[in-house]
């Protein structure tokens, strides 16, 4: 890929995106391996189908759920020293586009950024955030790629110095893989930026669970109908007659593991059939449908040590409930 002279104001319009979307694995088999394995999970990309990630949206500005106005928070009133100590002509690659307000927050407080390059698996919502984020900001060159970016992306960015390629992942996504995954994920990224390169992202901290429970469950049900709807949306998307209604909603912490652990618990015995496929599910079965790691700030240390980083800054709000962290790749 070369990175292009030109701004690309009507992304839309102009058909200026990436499309590299076929590096996705089959999401039928990912879900039909899921159904296989004992115990059954499902994979947590498919809670954001339209419907989920409205869902998710107003998840994140819930009264329990901490993360969203934390991270917020943080990146506000950090993102002065973030500037001071990142060189100039950045170029940006956001991990998923989903975050307009901190990638706003980012690309004033950095006036560094020259080129932006968002990466995501939603075309729709890709080239919608991307035309969002090009008109707000007219000189910036905007930059949209079309792919999984937890598969292996190849941006061709060879010939660009590392130390003016910075990778931004907030939100604490990196909690939704396991842990080795997260190491892989991270490794994947050290070598696409090379020695030098950085990665700015948003880790959750441990914490009391009086504050991390009710984040997963909430009072007003919007985490539960998150969960059961990853079940309509394989619903629809493979021929499944998963019966939505009959799978509650749990989300427990595993204090071993350090991770919320979400699961929808069948209330009765049932048969459900995927693509063809059936599958006896027994009363009080779970499915897992995603884990959420929280991490202390030495254990998440450890984690990007071993994926080749090196942590520089590390912001947290004034609770100490969620961090923001400045990686330089080894
Ligand atoms: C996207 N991810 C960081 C969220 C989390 O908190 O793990 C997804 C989520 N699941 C339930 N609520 C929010």
């Amino acid at each position: 890929m070369q990175l292009p002279e030109t701004k690309t104001h009507r992304v839309r319009e102009n058909g200026l995106y990436l499309d590299i979307g076929s590096n996705h694995h089959d999401p039928l088999e990912e879900v039909l391996d899921g159904m296989r394995h004992n115990p059954r999970y499902l994979p947590s990309k498919l809670f954001y189908d339209q419907t989920g990630s409205a869902l998710f949206d107003e998840i994140t500005s819930l009264d329990e759920y901490y993360l969203s106005r934390a991270e917020h928070d943080v990146l506000r009133d950090n993102v002065a020293e973030l500037a001071s100590v990142l060189p100039g002509n950045l170029v940006l690659i956001e991990y998923g586009s989903g975050s307009s307000v901190k990638t706003e927050i980012l690309l004033k407080g950095l006036r560094s950024v020259q080129t932006y390059v968002p990466i995501d698996i939603s075309r729709e919502h890709l080239i919608d955030a991307s035309e969002e984020i090009s008109s707000r900001f007219p000189e910036l060159i905007v930059l949209p790629v079309y792919a999984d970016y937890s598969a292996h992306i190849d941006l061709g960015l060879h010939d660009i110095d590392s130390n003016q390629l910075a990778v931004f992942f907030p939100g604490s996504t990196i909690g939704n893989f396991e842990k080795e995954d997260a190491i892989r994920f991270m490794a994947r990224i050290r070598s696409m930026v090379g020695g030098g390169g950085y990665l700015m992202i948003g880790v959750d901290l441990k914490k009391d669970l009086d504050i991390l429970l009710p984040a997963y469950n909430d009072a007003r049900g919007v985490t539960e109908a998150f969960n059961r709807n990853i079940l309509v949306h394989i619903n629809h998307r493979f021929s499944a007659n998963f019966d939505a209604a009959s799978f509650s909603h749990r989300a427990i912490y595993d204090e071993s593991e350090g991770r919320i652990e979400m699961y929808l618990e069948s209330t009765k015995d049932q048969v459900v059939a995927i693509n063809g496929q059936s599958f006896e599910i027994e009363q009080g079965e779970r499915i897992r449908t995603e884990y959420s790691h929280k991490y202390s700030i030495p254990e998440f240390k450890d984690l990007a040590d071993r994926a080749g980083f090196d942590v520089s800054r590390v912001w947290t709000d004034a609770e100490e409930l969620f961090s923001f962290q400045l990686l330089i790749a080894r």
